[in-house]
């Protein structure tokens, strides 16, 4: 039986690549979360939290608390097995101010460096995210059509590390799901899912933090799209292969 998810739910994930509207956090924490990020974000400019906060479960207990979260990581497992590894975190933001902001169509996975490409991504609403404010957006059944060509995108405003686009051609908007969740839900995607998210277009802000985990067999073989090797650390189970090295916490953690 699975831990925290349905079998209902695990086969729909194998389906169609994502589960959304997964409740999480209520009231206080919910709240704590919102508050440290307000801060956070205080402390570095929204520019910033666009896209330059990665990896910040090394220096933000808040973020390393959220990350090894129980009901998360039972989800993960659901998914992925018994060993389960945190490779990274990683704010999206989006504000009304930067009008231009999006996410072109891609597959995580793509430019991680990682062998086998194996991922998945758990979306931590830290806001309400909607269509008006810009809400993710994948194409269902995607990730089971192996790793797409990726060019550069033509549109400007592409908050992707390397401006890459997945060439998906033309996508009928009826297929297309809406990753529409309430603040304190998370969403799972699988890292070949062909996912993005349109600009904001709300006078409200749109932050999510992404959380990537991977199995402990995925090993780092090519430069990744983060320009620095991957601060991945344990979780769950057994990391029998070693394959990357222990990362520098800045804090005593627990
Ligand atoms: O938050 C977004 O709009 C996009 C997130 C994303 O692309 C990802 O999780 O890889």
């Amino acid at each position: 039986m699975p831990k925290h998810l349905t079998p209902e739910q695990v086969q729909r994930f194998e389906q169609e690549g994502y589960l959304n509207g997964i409740p999480i956090y209520s009231g206080e924490q919910l709240a704590t979360v919102r508050e440290n990020f307000d801060k956070l974000e205080q402390a570095e400019g929204r520019k910033k939290c666009e896209i330059g906060l990665q990896a910040r479960h090394l220096d933000l207990p808040f973020v390393w608390e959220l990350a090894k979260t129980p009901a998360i990581l039972d989800c993960i497992e659901d998914l992925m097995g018994p060993d389960v590894m945190l490779l990274s975190t990683h704010f999206f933001c989006k504000y009304p101010e930067f009008k231009q902001s999006w996410v072109a169509w891609h597959q995580d996975i793509t430019y991680w460096g990682l062998e086998p490409p194996y991922a998945l991504t758990a979306w931590y609403a830290v806001d309400d995210s909607d269509v008006e404010n810009g809400c993710m957006r994948g194409i269902p059944g995607s990730h089971t059509k192996g790793i797409l060509e990726h060019g550069k995108s033509a549109i400007a405003g592409n908050l992707l590390s390397i401006n890459q686009e997945a060439k998906v051609g033309q996508v009928d908007d009826s297929k297309i799901f809406d990753f529409v969740l309430k603040a304190g839900q998370i969403s799972i995607h699988h890292g070949h899912l062909v996912h993005g998210s349109n600009p904001n277009g709300s006078d409200r802000r749109r932050c999510g933090l992404t959380l990537r985990y991977i199995r402990p067999d995925s090993k780092p073989v090519a430069a990744n799209s983060i320009n620095k090797p991957w601060p991945a650390i344990c979780l769950r189970g057994v990391d029998k292969y070693k394959h990357f090295g222990d990362p520098e916490f800045q804090f005593e953690r627990s």
